[in-house]
């Protein structure tokens, strides 16, 4: 071979080389841009679905149920931010007043606990997370429904004019408001997914709950990168923890929150249920309850009464019983005398018990044969 077709043979090797490299990225660059455009598209599709709030006059509330939960008021507070993105006067409310858990999450978030809604009645109304009059605003009837966005089956609301209906089967609302954040192409801020982060990892119990889909945890991994959130289980029990809070409450608020009264054989008593986080606040609150139910039984004209302390999550599994007296605490070795420990303040019982179905049965079978002292 001579040296002018060797030098032939590298120019063309060349030409080939740079052609090909050529055609590869016009190829690639037709693709992103087709990709690109179809994605645009899609999104300016999905937007349509607002067009007719522009001819909405004043502000649209977005409220969750009554008895507000984390998911209920954080998917209102996000989805009043998506709306806001876009130029809508969206505002979110609650019902009623937020809970210890809620109350952690906004706070971790930096953000303001919503105002609240005490009459809908001629307003512009979004409903998250329900779709009942029953959980719903007063006046909501004389409501101007605009969207209904929720992860539970249809409820009651109807309306006559045509509305977003955004209902799906996923752990949280909140996962369904982050889709909606992706169909019209815009994030949350760090904030706003600081506190949808709060909602799924609540309403889905940390991902653990049988109602957690793909889309949830899909949901958890790209919000914890906006809002900063590395370890979502610390998080999460933190949240747990706000969750089991009794913080600021009295004694007798404690012993009230989850009280019932029962009759069995003419003897009239009651269970105050309590749940804590570990056994050092089991204790703490058993001093605390030993010392109200005294009064508490007098002032409600019981015979006797239980504070059931409980002790339940991830691998614990405890519940104590303190008793009113000496004759309740008797009543209590009777029903328990084989499972139960006394500690000196109460009845130590692992596994724990439920008070529905454990405990009323196990007394109603001790006092149904039993002579009360007191009678
Ligand atoms: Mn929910």
């Amino acid at each position: 071979m001579n040296k002018k077709k060797i030098m032939l043979l590298i120019a063309l090797t060349l030409a080939f080389a740079i052609i090909g490299t050529v055609c590869f990225f016009l190829g690639r660059s037709i693709a992103m841009s087709d990709f690109n455009s179809e994605r645009e598209l899609n999104i300016k599709i999905n937007l349509s679905e607002l067009e007719n709030l522009e001819s909405i006059e004043g502000p649209i509330y977005v409220t969750g149920h009554k008895s507000p939960d984390s998911d209920t008021v954080g998917s209102s507070i996000a989805y009043a931010a998506l709306l806001q993105k876009l130029g809508y006067d969206a505002r979110p409310v609650v019902l009623g007043n937020i809970n210890k858990e809620t109350g952690y999450i906004l706070d971790s978030a930096g953000v303001a606990v919503p105002g609240l809604l005490e009459d809908a009645s001629g307003c512009n109304m979004i409903l998250i997370d329900h779709s009942s009059y029953s959980q719903s605003a007063d006046g909501l009837k004389n409501a101007y429904i605009v969207s209904i966005i929720d992860h539970h089956g249809d409820g009651t609301i109807t309306t006559g004019n045509p509305l977003v209906y955004d209902a799906r089967p996923l752990g949280s609302t909140a996962t369904i408001i982050w889709i909606r954040y992706r169909n019209y192409g815009l994030k949350p801020d760090q904030q706003i997914a600081m506190v949808m982060l709060g909602s799924i990892l609540s309403d889905t119990n940390n991902l653990l709950s049988s109602s957690t889909t793909t889309a949830d945890r899909e949901a958890l991994k790209a919000l914890s990168k906006i809002a900063g959130v590395s370890d979502t289980d610390a998080f999460y029990r933190e949240i747990f923890k706000a969750s089991l809070s009794y913080d600021g409450m009295t004694d007798e608020e404690i012993f009230y929150s989850d009280y019932k009264e029962y009759e069995c054989n003419g003897i009239n008593y009651a269970i105050g249920c309590i749940n804590v986080y570990d056994e050092a606040g089991a204790k703490e609150i058993a001093t605390r309850m030993k010392a109200v139910l005294p009064s508490a039984i007098k002032d409600k004209g019981m015979d006797f009464a239980l504070a059931q302390i409980s002790v339940f999550h991830d691998d614990l599994s405890i519940t104590y019983l303190v008793p009113s007296d000496e004759e309740t605490a008797k009543i209590i070795e009777a029903a328990y005398s084989d499972l139960a420990r006394f500690d000196g303040t109460s009845y130590v019982i692992s596994p724990g018990i439920s008070r529905k179905k454990d405990l009323v049965p196990a007394l109603t079978n001790i006092l149904g044969t039993y002579e009360f002292s007191s009678h």
